[in-house]
């Protein structure tokens, strides 16, 4: 046997320390652009995305709301794979059918539908937003805009669609594009404007919508939407059906495909990455999971795309209790990483890595950035929000949503760790649990991305590539991980009532 000398690690035995922070380094210009798939030295990826967030290839996570949700918002979710072929292919369809942007409806509702109406329009149509004119036409009045934000705030379907949760206007007007929320809602205040600011990716600005200037732009409405581009999907495949579902998912739209396996070091993994690239030499393939630098190379030498890291971290994950297989994950990212980097010296090749699994707190995403890696994925971050496809219910005092493994006897999904071997010894190695409930999605992406730019501004870095570079890394004892919580005072929460 080899024996590693160093312990495997995960996050939560580092620290990063400051680097000096320059003026400039605010959170407003630190940019978190990130590659998901292959490029030359040189060369710009196909696909790229504004925040480093993708969500699981999970049952309990990435449906085609939850892709939806996190495409509005510059990540990426891969469709789960552990359903029939057209059901899955059916969820892509769906998600590049919304259109980014917002849409004009032709339909004839007026202030007197409810929102119940304007959904089900929402449903027929594929819009992910409808804009409501007074005679139903997209030239006409226009009366309000409904989006996912709007149905957020009012949940109740038999809501009208005044005066609570939806503003009424008369016209549209393009915005300063590229402007962050903050800057649109000083601008609305300065000016005392009577708009609204419909936010993107990274909350940039998309359109300010207002009454000003209508006359402007009445023939054409049109012209002040930024074009019909539809949301980016990814979705998880396996080593075994792969000639039914990959022809499907392309037909679909998919954008990215990723091979979802618990141990992708195999040659069934290699089949996989060459039926695609034979037959659909356009069709973008991540491959994993792997934890070393033998099983980077392996996969990349046999055509992946990006390399998916991790073994055993995900939060429901029992594999390493019930097998003895995993890495910690930080260990793993950082070796990976470093045969990433080798890798792109020696052929001119960059490779991204993705860190999956075993994020619990905010600041571990800023470590596997600064360890090397291009982005994470995400299963229990993501399951705790309201766009994912699981039950919410009460336990006890608190709000909860259903979460379950992927190797748990509710999944199923044993292609996910098949090593060959009677069916009838199949055993789990996932667990089906609950998690938080935490709320939507987009206000706590925005809570979790500004923590990581106010840690790279820390670092002194402005993109995630600086941050690879300038990281300094620490490692703590475990005595000084108990000096960085709360001690040695008595926390108000836990006193005795009576104060
Ligand atoms: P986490 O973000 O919840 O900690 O981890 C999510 C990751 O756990 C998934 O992306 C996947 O790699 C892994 N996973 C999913 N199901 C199981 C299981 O049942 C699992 N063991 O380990």
């Amino acid at each position: 046997a080899y024996y590693y000398t160093e312990p495997s690690r995960t996050f939560s035995e580092y620290l990063l320390l400051p680097n000096l922070t320059s003026k400039d380094c605010n959170p407003g210009n630190v940019s978190l652009k990130t590659p998901i798939v292959k490029f030359k030295k040189g060369e710009k990826p196909e696909v790229a995305l504004n925040i480093p967030f993708s969500s699981a290839v999970m049952q309990a996570v990435s449906d085609h709301n939850m892709a939806v949700a996190l495409a509005r918002c510059g990540g990426i979710s891969f469709i789960f794979g552990s359903q029939p072929v057209e059901e899955q292919a059916d969820m892509v369809r769906k998600v590049k059918g919304h259109k980014a942007g917002f849409v004009v409806s032709r339909s004839n509702l007026t202030p007197q539908h409810t929102l119940k109406d304007v959904l089900e329009l929402k449903e027929r149509t594929g819009h992910s937003t409808v804009a409501i004119t007074d005679d139903g036409t997209p030239t006409g009045k226009l009366l309000g805009i409904v989006t996912s934000r709007d149905y957020r705030i009012s949940r109740d379907p038999q809501d009208k669609l005044v005066g609570q949760f939806m503003t009424p206007f008369s016209s549209l007007i393009y915005g300063k594009s590229g402007s962050t929320l903050s800057e649109a809602n000083d601008l609305i205040w300065e000016h005392k404007l009577n708009c609204l600011p419909i936010v993107g990716a990274e909350q940039n600005l998309e359109y300010l919508v207002f009454r000003k200037d209508y006359d402007a732009h009445k023939e054409n409405p049109y012209e002040l939407l930024d074009g019909n581009k539809s949301y980016i999907v990814g979705a998880g495949i396996n080593t075994k059906d792969y000639a039914e579902r990959v022809p499907a998912l392309v037909a679909a739209g998919v954008d990215v495909l990723v091979i979802d396996s618990s141990d992708g070091y195999t040659e069934w993994q290699r089949e996989t990455i060459e039926y695609v690239k034979t037959n659909f030499p356009k069709a973008k393939i991540g491959a994993g999971n792997v934890v070393d630098r033998e099983g980077f190379l392996y996969l990349v030498e046999s055509g992946a795309d990006f390399i998916k890291v991790g073994i055993g971290g995900g939060s429901i994950c029992i594999t390493r209790e019930q097998k003895g297989i995993g890495r910690g994950q930080a260990s793993a990212v950082m070796e990976v990483a470093a045969a990433r980097d080798d890798y792109f010296r020696e052929t001119g090749i960059y490779v991204p890595i993705c860190s999956d699994g075993g994020i619990v707190h905010d600041y571990h995403i800023t470590l596997a950035l600064a360890m090397g890696a291009d982005f994470v994925m995400m299963g229990r971050y993501f399951a705790r929000f309201d766009e994912s496809p699981t039950r919410k219910l009460k336990v006890g005092n608190n709000f909860v949503k259903e979460f379950w493994g992927e190797g748990s006897n509710r999944a199923r999904n044993w292609q996910r760790y098949d090593t060959g071997g009677k069916q009838s010894l199949v055993f789990e190695e996932g667990v089906d649990s609950y998690v938080s409930y935490a709320g939507s999605l987009q206000e706590n992406m925005e809570k979790t991305i500004h923590k990581i730019k106010s840690t790279m501004c820390n670092c002194g870095s402005l993109s995630i590539e600086e941050l690879q570079q300038k990281a300094r890394i620490t490692l703590v004892s475990a005595t000084s991980i108990v000096e960085g919580g709360a001690h040695d005072v008595i926390l108000k929460e836990n006193s005795l009532s009576g104060e």
